[in-house]
């Protein structure tokens, strides 16, 4: 029986991924930089077996459309190809989010799943081939092989990018994520489309891929020098800037809501009364504040005359991925 089984944490990025150099290969336009989080993480187990005739996904115990497994059988392909194992597979995988919390992570989600096959199938991965290997099913899940401070070094060819750990020496077990949970529907625009867009026709595209090299730089020395402010400042001058790339686009877009701007206000006043805290947003209407341990509550307490108590979350760093023993492995 072929069957391997794997936990991978979401990560978010504090230097964002935002644009494909080769949308076949996930290579990225440039560097980019996440917090793993311990918060949310995907479980999926994995078996291939000579007697299926077709790939099979189950989401939270959901067998998916054949639309929505497409995306994994894309990827199983490229696993079958390398490991030479013509096998269709059944997948069970399960999302460990916050009830309404709306961040199934495709990261966690497709790093788990190559963790599975990597152990199903003895490919005997390092950690940077997982890495390479993961980012082929989605760009940020090569940066959830990773715990804590990550970045994905862009490379210019499949073997040559790949995420990294960064060592903080331990500081980042001092700082936390918290969550403004906005929307838990579906997005109008996926991030793959609507980066595509963005790269296609939006005119600020080009002083985009410029700003994060510098921001990434500025990032990297803030995590080196353990300077809270620095990083937050670099963080949140850098998701603003990926954001008004969207506003450029043809036709324009935004994942902004009028409550994501009500979340971004507060963060700017806890500012103004001296708590250190910065706001970064994702392909959706979701806002995270990068924050210091010490200041949780108070964020959450800020936030909570604003939001129900359960659209605010706090995460803080989380590990790598982990492999895990199944009832055949045993
Ligand atoms: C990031 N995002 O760095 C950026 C910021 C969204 C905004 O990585 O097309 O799901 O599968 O490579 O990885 C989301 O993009 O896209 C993402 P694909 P992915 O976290």
């Amino acid at each position: 029986m072929l069957n391997g089984k794997a936990r991978a944490y979401t990560n978010i990025a504090l230097i964002k991924y935002w644009g494909k150099e080769d949308p076949e290969l996930i290579l990225p336009k440039n560097n980019s930089l996440s917090l793993t989080l311990d918060g949310f993480f995907t479980e999926t187990e994995v078996l291939f077996s000579k007697n299926f005739t077709q790939d099979v996904f189950y989401l939270d115990g959901m067998e998916q459309s054949r639309n929505a497994t497409k995306k994994v059988s894309t990827f199983l392909d490229l696993v079958r190809k390398r490991a030479n194992c013509p096998f269709f597979a059944v997948i069970h995988s399960h999302n460990h989010v916050p009830t309404a919390a709306g961040l199934a992570s495709s990261a966690s989600g497709l790093a788990a799943l190559a963790g599975a096959c990597n152990q199903a199938l003895a490919l005997n991965l390092s950690p940077k081939e997982l890495s390479q290997l993961a980012r082929r099913g989605s760009g940020s899940a090569c940066r959830s092989i990773f715990g804590g401070f990550v970045e994905w070094e862009r490379g210019h060819s499949d073997a040559t990018s790949y995420a990294v750990p960064i060592d903080a020496q331990g500081w980042e077990k001092e700082l936390a994520m918290v969550f403004v949970l906005i929307n838990d529907q579906p997005k109008d625009i996926s991030s793959r489309e609507g980066m595509q867009r963005t790269v296609e026709t939006s005119a600020f595209y080009p002083q985009w891929v410029e700003e994060a090299q510098t921001d990434l730089q500025l990032a990297k020395a803030a995590i080196q020098a353990h300077d809270f402010q620095k990083l937050g400042i670099a963080m949140e001058a850098n998701g603003l800037k990926m954001h008004a790339t969207t506003l450029a686009a043809t036709p324009p877009f935004t994942y902004w809501s009028p409550d994501s701007l009500r979340a971004m206000t507060i963060v700017r006043t806890l500012r103004q009364e001296g708590i250190p805290c910065y706001f970064t947003m994702d392909a959706g209407p979701n806002v995270k504040i990068l924050c210091q341990k010490k200041n949780v509550q108070a964020i959450q307490a800020a936030l909570a005359a604003s939001f129900a108590e359960k659209q605010i979350i706090a995460a803080y760093p989380g590990p790598g991925i982990q492999f895990v023993e199944t009832e055949v492995t045993k």
